[in-house]
């Protein structure tokens, strides 16, 4: 079980256990793949943060707003110390570091950061909710994810990645 304590408006951390917790990156705007591999990049350098696999980057049709070029994806696992708002605050400086080179000011993006998973970790608040709340039906999330962590269960329940793949893509 996770040991976050919910304080005020943050997190405290009251254990330094390691928890994996995977990453969605998507960018849709310049040299897509050099954004994908700088963020990597910039998490593997960030406190607290062990970069343990990356999958397979996938070109990706857009979904939702579809008049924007197609997205390069990927999904990463980590290792990390770090309590889910600081996780949160890493991933948004990532993003305003990547986005600070290229000015739009709106539409496609040079880099999103999304965590999918935290652990066990099942959290709603305004800022922040745990598992991602559209992940198991974005194929361009779920292809990624399976390919590095099959086994890994989807909180709260005890079905895995690879069961929920299957049941809504293949
Ligand atoms: N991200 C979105 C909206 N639509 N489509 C694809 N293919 N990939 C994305 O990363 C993506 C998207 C909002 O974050
Ligand atoms: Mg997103
Ligand atoms: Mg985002």
């Amino acid at each position: 079980m996770l040991q976050w304590k919910l304080a005020g408006k943050g997190m405290k951390e009251v254990n330094g256990d390691e928890v994996i917790a995977y990453i969605a990156l998507g960018s849709n705007l310049g040299d897509r793949k050099a954004q994908l591999d700088l963020a990597i990049e910039l998490l593997r350098q960030a406190e607290g943060i062990e970069v343990t696999a990356v999958s397979t980057f996938m070109d990706t049709a857009p979904v939702g707003y579809v008049d924007q070029p197609d997205f390069l994806n990927a999904v990463v696992e980590l290792q990390t110390t770090l309590s889910p708002y600081t996780l949160l605050s890493v991933c948004n400086s990532i993003e305003q570091a990547l986005k600070r080179k290229r000015i739009v000011h709106w539409g496609p993006r040079t880099i999103d950061l999304d965590i999918l998973l935290y652990g066990d970790l099942v959290l709603t608040t305004e800022n922040l909710t745990i598992p991602h709340p559209r992940m198991l039906e974005r194929k361009f999330v779920m292809q990624p994810l399976v390919e590095i962590a099959p086994k890994a269960l989807y909180p709260p329940g005890k079905r895995t990645i690879a069961e929920l793949y299957q049941e809504n893509f293949l």
